[in-house]
């Protein structure tokens, strides 16, 4: 059974494969537009750019070098005894994309000569790697410039250490200076599942720009980890236990702590060139989970929304989302197309009634993103969590509970709008987006006496004063400058800056190019074959064509260890040959392959 399951993953794999290359291959990199006013759209680019200057401005002056920012009180601290860079690096390539040369050259002169990673400081394993070793790398891409390079790579590894568990996920902290691994001090020590599953992007990327797999093995084995234990569905608890490598808890959700291992499920795929089936497969899993056990509708205006499983698979839907998920009307586009023009994509033989229902769905779920914002009347911002009503007695889409009300300036709808535009070229996710940008010009920024701007988190969304000014809560996170300010600045954007056929975007918005797989660079891992979930085939219409079949992927147990477990698991396969002999056939079967 496990020999089949090997042929037919190849088999898979080549189908991919195939339908990624060649003839099929998109070319991408054209300008988008789609007959939207260029001059109008060009003006309200200007404007994110100009709201990122005027706000780095005054950072500069108030705040530099300070991981927190206070824009009221105009002063800034750290998070440790010295500062980490939270600001500077994950701004940087924002700056770098806005073309804004002297205020990047400042920021390599503060990162060069006043950055120091090696300090007592516990650090949080995935926000260090998202925002720091994320914002360097893509930093080192755009610029080629090694002390970005350099940096990231000692950052990295000082991170080691955090991934030393019995296990191989990485713990939720490490200490800088000794580089041992800390366990999560709450939750019975169990690391985040989104956390564990969201740093492969930047060690892969961090391989191949450096040669060493290391980094890449570290990665796949936190993935291994993950998918061994089975999840049903495709939806994984929130927790995950870095001694056993088990899930903990049943809580499902695509909001905190969940998010985005399923962003780099995809983008894992994409990374490498669309290469690696293991991760489509895995993704699409979860994506045929979702439709199944958490999207739901809205009363009135049957709004689709992804609620909670706080009891796991059977235990009941709660109506409650986060807006952290809202980066997934996006994702499933993306997905869809992977990264074409819808347009593009639905010419293409594997194009199907899945891919098709997918983009459908992340088309609904941006929408409802979008009147998270429009239907808040006080300010037109989202709050950070929202409870859709399911009850035809009652006439709002949703309510907000008096501790959700209060807006981070988070990205993942503009992040939606983003892709949403690229794919379809629709002018009303520009429109939206400028709606939400306005907003936050209108209700999140602040002035000083001086004329100076600043940007800061609210309150509370649902209430202004009587000169409507909502609550500021003096704070203005990384995420603003690294990810909002820069998704919008590229929704409107005319030239196609980072097209998504060559680029995937880390889940801090960090952009890296994709590349192929090489001999050292690769899965390294296969999935066990789970009796309750058989893989299905999810691209049957297009043809296996064995000049362009790949090289086989390999595998972490030996082939003969292998087949003994399939004979365990099936006795009749040993009746009529010995396993060296059914060894040895399948070894030619797949020299076979490799020689076509
Ligand atoms: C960012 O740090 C990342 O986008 C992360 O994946 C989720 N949370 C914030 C933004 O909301």
């Amino acid at each position: 059974m496990l020999f089949k399951a090997f042929i037919y993953g190849l088999g898979l794999y080549a189908i991919y494969h195939f339908a990624q290359s060649g003839g099929l291959l998109n070319i991408g990199g054209g300008s988008i537009g789609f007959g939207a006013s260029k001059s109008h759209w060009a003006g309200v680019q200007a404007e994110v750019r100009q709201a990122m200057l005027d706000s780095w401005h005054t950072y500069e002056k108030y705040g530099w070098g300070y991981d927190v920012y206070h824009p009221i009180k105009q002063t800034g601290e750290n998070m440790g005894k010295r500062p980490l860079g939270w600001m500077i690096v994950d701004s940087l390539d924002t700056l770098m994309l806005m073309d804004a040369k002297e205020e990047v050259n400042r920021a390599k002169k503060w990162i060069k000569e006043d950055l120091d990673y090696v300090f007592d400081q516990d650090v949080n394993v995935f926000e260090t790697t998202i925002r720091m070793l994320g914002g360097l790398l893509s930093a080192f891409h755009l610029s080629q410039d090694d002390v970005y390079l350099d940096k990231a790579v000692h950052l990295a590894n000082l991170l080691h250490g955090a991934y030393k568990s019995p296990s191989g996920i990485p713990y939720a902290s490490v200490n800088l200076e000794t580089g041992d691994g800390i366990k999560n001090h709450v939750n019975a020590g169990a690391s985040s599942t989104a956390e564990a599953g969201t740093v492969q992007l930047e060690m892969k990327y961090l391989a191949k720009l450096t040669g060493e797999a290391d980094w890449w093995q570290l990665a796949e084995k936190v993935m291994q980890a993950l998918e061994a234990n089975k999840a049903r569905d495709g939806l994984v608890p929130i927790f995950v236990n870095p001694e056993t490598g088990k899930f903990q808890g049943s809580y499902i959700r695509l909001g905190s702590r969940g998010d985005s291992y399923y962003e780099y499920l995809l983008k894992q795929y994409l990374q490498t060139n669309s290469q690696e089936l293991i991760y489509w497969e895995m993704y699409r899993e979860s994506v045929e989970g979702v439709k199944k056990h958490l999207v739901k509708e809205s009363y009135p205006n049957k709004l689709k929304f992804i609620g909670e499983l706080e009891k796991g698979i059977g235990g009941g839907l709660s109506n409650k989302m986060d807006h952290l998920v809202c980066f997934y009307g996006g994702l499933l586009a993306l997905g869809a197309t992977e990264g074409k023009t819808i347009q593009e994509a639905r010419k293409l033989p594997n194009w199907n009634e899945e891919r098709e229902a997918d983009f459908k769905l992340g088309e609904d779920l941006t929408y409802t993103c979008y009147k998270m914002y429009h239907d808040v009347p006080a300010t037109g911002l989202s709050p950070e969590i929202v409870v859709f009503n399911t009850d035809p007695s009652k006439n709002e889409d949703f309510y907000i509970k008096p501790r959700d009300r209060h807006n981070l300036q988070r990205p993942e709808t503009v992040e939606s709008l983003f892709y949403l535009y690229r794919i379809t070229g629709d002018n009303k996710y520009r429109k939206w987006g400028e709606e939400i940008f306005e907003n936050f010009m209108k209700y999140t920024k602040v002035v000083n006496l001086d004329g100076e701007v600043s940007f800061s988190s609210l309150q509370d969304v649902s209430q202004v004063n009587k000169d409507k000014v909502a609550k500021f809560a003096d704070n203005t996170e990384s995420f603003w400058w690294a990810e909002t300010l820069k998704y919008l600045y590229l929704l409107f954007d005319d030239t196609n800056k980072i097209p998504l056929t060559d680029y995937v975007f880390n889940t801090e918005a960090h952009p890296f190019p994709k590349f192929d797989l090489s001999d050292h660079l690769k899965t390294g891992w296969r999935r066990k074959i789970d009796e309750n979930q058989p893989p299905r085939m999810l691209e049957s219409k297009v043809k296996i064509d064995k000049q362009k079949l790949p090289e086989a992927q390999p595998v972490n147990k030996p082939l003969e260890e292998e087949a003994k477990e399939a004979v365990k698991e099936n006795p009749e396969l040993a009746k009529d040959e010995n396993i060296d002999e059914k060894r040895e056939k399948l070894n030619k079967i797949i020299e076979n392959l490799d020689k076509n």
